[in-house]
């Protein structure tokens, strides 16, 4: 296989930035990214032979590890029955009856085949079911890349959105009102000014596409009881803490309900999904029971619901939550004395098998505080830890995963070279 920098360069002349998604190309930690040919457990084999620890976990589904015999099967048979069918198939209603088992909030699921697709159809259903336009989304949290969610704060009382991306007109991002996170009186203003017109609130309950930022006390309460006083609906993208954070998600450890919850990643066991779900009251808003359209050709695909079904199968079966939070912990921990040892300035949020490095003398409260942090010290700290074969993730503002394939060998390792890298800065 040709070295990772030859890919590139072929991949540049190719696909544009050589990376089918921006975030893999290291643009915000300098130098050309390594090309990957093989991944098992926790550990990632690069196409110049190099191997890895993986803190990445492909954004999030393998939290099993990469190549789980059991995922491996389950897809070998169902490949063996035909890769897409276009019909539905049996698998469709085992994930479905598995996801209304996990996550208390959901009645009704509708599988579709990306993250975005999830956002993007569960603001459609909220606008279709209260007939109301203004979605209200907050700085940092990241949806994947729908048009009316690509929005950044704009000025102006409401803070109306700016598009947040080139070619998104500024009728759409009109439609959004973009708040700080964890900032109750901004929510109670934007209610009180436009709350007749807002169809609901979409937010990442753990914001983690800006480093990972947690909720205040109480915050996520008081966001589920204004929608309830406007009649909007909550929106809970889990996408990423789905199944993650716990069996139930955010909503289970904070037990608060969404009316709406978006997920992916895990429930594909790496093949591409996305899914969203909720009351049945909602949800039969959606074509072809009600009017809200919504479709897609590979929605439900049978080799992403069998990989989908046999990790929720394993995570069901092995319970890795307790101990993924102790390796949270541990590694969050053991780096933070390091740091104050070497006088440098750490916070290492984590929750569950999800933590994250910023460089700042204070907690990261929303993304305001996030994107004050000091970035080239990550940039040096990602670069050392590379040189050391631990791959972080290529930019201050995502957030580490762990999985049940890493053990104490792996964050003893990981401890080591990002302790050398933190004393070097
Ligand atoms: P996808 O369309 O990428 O499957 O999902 C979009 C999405 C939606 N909601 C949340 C909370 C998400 O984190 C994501 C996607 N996450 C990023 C990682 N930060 C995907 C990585 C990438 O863009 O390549």
């Amino acid at each position: 296989m040709d070295s990772s920098k030859k890919l590139f360069e072929e991949a540049g002349k190719l696909i544009p930035g050589g990376v089918n998604s921006p975030v893999r190309a290291f643009r915000s930690v300098g130098g050309t990214p390594f090309f990957t040919k093989r991944a098992s457990g926790c550990h990632l084999t690069t196409a110049d032979d190099t191997e890895l620890i993986d803190f990445v976990c492909a954004w999030g589904p393998a939290i099993l590890g990469h190549d789980h015999p059991e995922i491996r099967n389950a897809v070998s048979t169902a490949l063996s029955e035909g890769t897409s069918f276009g019909t539905p198939g049996a698998r469709e209603v085992d994930m479905a009856k598995r996801i209304v088992r996990l996550v208390a909030s959901v009645e009704k699921v509708r599988m579709c085949n990306s993250g975005t697709e999830a956002t993007m159809s569960a603001v459609r259903l909220a606008r279709g079911y209260t007939g109301r336009s203004k979605i209200i989304k907050f700085s940092g949290c990241y949806h994947g890349h729908v048009d009316s969610l690509l929005v950044k704060a704009g000025s102006g009382a409401l803070t109306f959105g700016n598009p947040d991306s080139a070619g998104i007109p500024d009728a759409f991002a009109l439609e959004t009102i973009v708040l700080p996170y964890n900032d109750e009186e901004a929510v109670h203003n934007s209610f009180e000014e436009a709350g007749e017109d807002i169809a609901g609130i979409i937010l990442e309950p753990y914001p983690a596409n800006c480093g990972l930022i947690l909720p205040n006390p109480g915050y996520l309460k008081t966001l589920r009881t204004i929608c309830d006083k406007y009649d909007a609906l909550l929106i809970f993208d889990e996408v990423m803490t789905g199944f993650r954070v716990a069996p139930g998600g955010v909503q289970e450890l904070e037990e608060v309900t969404p009316d709406i919850t978006t997920m992916g990643k895990i429930i594909g066991g790496g093949l591409p999904v996305g899914a969203f779900g909720g009351k049945a009251e909602v949800m039969n808003h959606l074509a072809p029971e009600g009017p809200v359209y919504q479709a897609g050709t590979l929605s439900g695909n049978p080799l992403a619901m069998a990989a989908g079904i046999a990790a929720l199968d394993v995570l069901e079966k092995e319970n890795p939550y307790p101990r993924l939070d102790q390796m949270g912990r541990r590694l969050a921990s053991g780096l933070n004395e390091v740091a104050v040892a070497a006088g440098i300035p750490l916070q290492t949020p984590q929750v569950g098998s999800m933590l994250c490095l910023f460089f700042s003398q204070s907690p990261i409260n929303n993304y305001e505080q996030a994107i004050a942090t000091e970035t080239a010290l990550f940039k040096s700290l990602f670069r050392h830890a590379l040189e050391h074969g631990i791959y972080l993730p290529p930019s201050p503002f995502e957030t580490c995963f762990l999985s049940a394939a890493h053990g104490d060998e792996e964050i003893n390792r990981a401890l080591e070279v990002l302790g050398e890298g933190i004393r070097s800065l």
